[in-house]
């Protein structure tokens, strides 16, 4: 909005008490001057918004016949919050927060009490800032007439999450879906989750999912479970069943996926202990080290171990070659504070790709005792082969995943006393670190990096998008458009979503 502020014209000294703005014609008094309320007409109707008009003026309340910058509060009366949203979007407010978005209802009590009273309990958005993550400017599709799009690359999803409590139930049911192989109904829940993880606003009723992609009858069922109960019975019968728990503890193990955790359980084995003990498991080397390791990698990495972590990367790294690129990607980049891993991106500018590095790297540690367990793959890449099909894919960059041993004192450093040491036990002065080392050569560089920052609903739509929308077809490597049939090159991300027609989203806004 750059309406002028109409109070601007006004010179100070002359304004008398009560005195009104144009656009605030009124024959009455007003006495509380420092609210300016917006009535939205939308669902309340001409009838209704006149009459609440005339009585909130006679009250002495300041009524803006339109909204004009100098409005602080807006009243609406049966609108969800996603209506609301889509009515200030084609109003063009960018700004939402300088507003208070209320329910109709506080004004009719702030009339009833004669004098405007708190309120925190008549908020329709239980969040107040900006309303921009909506704005598709750029995106002509007839999608952009919908104001939260289908797609994850199309919302600016940033860690702050309003709906942790609904997110979180999905994420169990879908995790529990993925266990049962029910593949539909699993991504039904994590694109639910990914859309309740863009909204700028708690949903506190029903009706505030109006509007929403991903909203099916089971999504819907969960949040009025704890929109009712505060809890789903769904949710807790999960997580009360055995399967769900041992599958849960099974996987929590580096090396074990879903099928081990399967013919784990099969077997009667329920518990860490038990497996453990089991003489019949060949477990592999991952696995064993995953167990050896495990009190270490359970614990999240914190965003100091990463920083770390990534000091120790780039010295190591740089040793070889000192002109490399090394990326802090995965959840680090998108600006969590934890994650499970710590992951990198490596390329060394120039065309020739340089396959010895990752090996000299890892030569380096082993020497210095800091590597606890490492799986070095060779890069599978043919240039021939197009971008892949499969939305899911994992790419053919060579890469290392790796079990890093952190010193304490390097995360510590200036900031506390090396530890004591024992007389009777040494104590344990590092920690076990998830490390995972990515190599892509120079000129697939923007597209490794764009792949591995995430987050993967994030990277399902981005792909989704492309195929579905623009008929072109995007993986780690590379980008193909099928109707011209043509590669399109990108040296920058900003170039890849730019190719794709979209607007650009920073990392930190990738967290779908
Ligand atoms: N990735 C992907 N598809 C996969 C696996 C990974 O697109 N099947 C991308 C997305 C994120 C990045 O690679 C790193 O993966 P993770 O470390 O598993 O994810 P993360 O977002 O870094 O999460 P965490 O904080 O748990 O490490
Ligand atoms: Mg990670």
């Amino acid at each position: 909005m750059n309406m002028i502020r109409t109070t601007d014209f006004i010179p100070k000294k002359k304004k008398k008490k009560g005195m009104q703005p144009p656009g605030i014609q009124s024959n009455y008094e007003t006495q509380f001057n420092d609210i300016v309320i917006f009535i939205m007409e939308r669902k309340m109707g001409v009838t209704r918004r006149t009459f609440l008009t005339d009585l909130a003026r006679r009250k002495g309340f300041r009524i803006a016949n339109e909204l004009s910058d100098s409005v602080t509060h807006i009243v609406a009366e049966n609108n969800s919050c996603i209506e609301i949203l889509k009515w200030l979007q084609i109003h063009k407010v960018e700004d939402i927060s300088r507003y208070r978005l209320l329910d109709v209802a506080w004004l009719t009590a702030c009339m009833e009490a004669g004098r405007p009273i708190d309120s925190a309990k008549y908020q329709l958005l239980v969040s107040r800032h900006s309303v921009a993550p909506f704005m598709h400017t750029k995106d002509t599709s007839p999608l952009s007439t919908d104001i939260v799009s289908q797609y994850a690359c199309q919302r600016r999803t940033t860690l702050n999450n309003y709906n942790k409590k609904y997110t979180d139930a999905f994420e169990i049911l879908a995790e529990n879906y993925e266990m049962r192989e029910n593949a539909g109904a699993c991504l039904a829940f994590r694109r639910a989750a990914s859309v309740l993880k863009f909204l700028p606003f708690a949903i506190v009723r029903s009706n505030d999912i109006e509007g929403l992609p991903w909203m099916g009858e089971q999504v819907k069922g969960i949040i009025e479970d704890i929109l009712e109960e505060g809890q789903s019975p769904k949710v807790e019968a999960v997580l009360n069943n055995e399967k769900y728990r041992s599958f849960k503890l099974f996987t929590s193990v580096f090396g074990v996926a879903l099928k081990t955790s399967e013919k784990w359980f099969m077997m009667g084995l329920r518990n860490l202990e038990d497996v453990k003990l089991n003489q019949n498991l060949q477990l592999t080397r991952m696995q064993k080290a995953g167990l050896q390791h495990y009190e270490d990698l359970i614990s999240y990495v914190s965003k100091a171990e990463a920083d770390s972590t990534s000091l120790m990367v780039k010295d190591t790294v740089w040793k070889f070659s000192p002109s490399a690129l090394v990326t802090l990607t995965g959840g680090f980049r998108r600006g969590k504070k934890m994650g499970h891993d710590v992951d990198f991106l490596i390329t060394v500018p120039g065309s020739r790709p340089n396959e010895e590095l990752l090996h000299l790297v890892i030569d380096c540690w082993k020497k210095q005792g800091l590597l606890l367990y490492y799986d070095l793959i060779e890069s599978t890449f043919e240039k021939s082969k197009l971008p892949s099909q499969r939305v899911d894919a994992l790419d053919h960059f060579q890469k290392c995943f790796a079990i890093l041993k952190l010193h304490k004192e390097r995360v510590n450093q200036g900031t506390s006393l090396p530890p004591v040491a024992s007389t009777v036990e040494e104590i344990k002065d590092w920690k076990a670190i998830r490390v995972d080392l990515v190599v892509s050569p120079f000129e697939q560089h923007a597209f490794a990096l764009l792949g591995w920052t995430g987050s993967r609903q994030f990277e399902r739509d981005l792909r989704r998008y492309a195929t579905h929308e623009k008929k072109m077809m995007l993986d780690n490597h590379a980008l193909y458009d099928k109707t011209k049939k043509i590669f399109l090159s990108a040296s920058s991300e900003e170039e890849i979503f730019a190719h794709l027609g979209l607007d650009y989203l920073e990392p930190w806004e990738r967290n779908a």
